[in-house]
């Protein structure tokens, strides 16, 4: 869990910047991008990137929640993306103090710290982005570098690429 909020902010910029550069290197067409038939697409799980984050305001947080409908051109959600980032952790700074963090709230039907709602919320966003390069490699995209080097770079490096 996070003690301070400072914490967060840094851990939650750098994180961000981190799904916008993932976010950003989506195409319209790699939208369509299905995990098997009928199953979430690439489209939906950058979406819901943006979505999910709206579940803040149910701890008690007040942002705009923006757009519902999920826009067709990948340019428009990482846009989205990038404002809703912004905006959730300026209701972070602004409407919780070291102290709210500590407070606990019934989620799902258990108690949650805030800090730990952070926590899950930073998670909860490297899960879905893990799913989405995947699937970027599948729609022929090239995702970027996360934690280390990718396929890509290592070749790019003239380096002998792990598998
Ligand atoms: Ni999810």
């Amino acid at each position: 869990m996070f003690a301070t909020i400072e914490a967060f902010a840094a851990e939650w910029e750098s994180e961000a910047k981190l799904t916008d550069r993932v976010l950003s290197a989506l195409t319209d067409d790699s939208l369509q991008q299905a995990i098997v038939a009928d199953r979430r697409t690439l489209g939906t799980l950058a979406w819901h990137l943006v979505t999910s984050l709206r579940y803040m305001t149910a701890l008690g947080l007040d942002f705009e929640a923006g757009e519902q409908e999920q826009p067709d051109r990948a340019v428009a959600i990482a846009e989205e993306y990038r404002r809703i980032c912004s905006a959730m952790l300026e209701a972070v700074r602004t409407q919780w103090c070291d102290a709210s963090l500590k407070e606990t709230q019934t989620i799902m039907g258990e108690e949650w710290g805030n800090g730990d709602s952070l926590r899950f919320t930073l998670m909860h966003q490297a899960h879905h982005r893990g799913q989405i390069t995947v699937l970027m490699r599948q729609a022929g995209l090239r995702p970027p570098e996360i934690y280390g080097p990718t396929y890509e770079s290592w070749v790019d490096k003239g380096m002998a690429p792990l598998a």
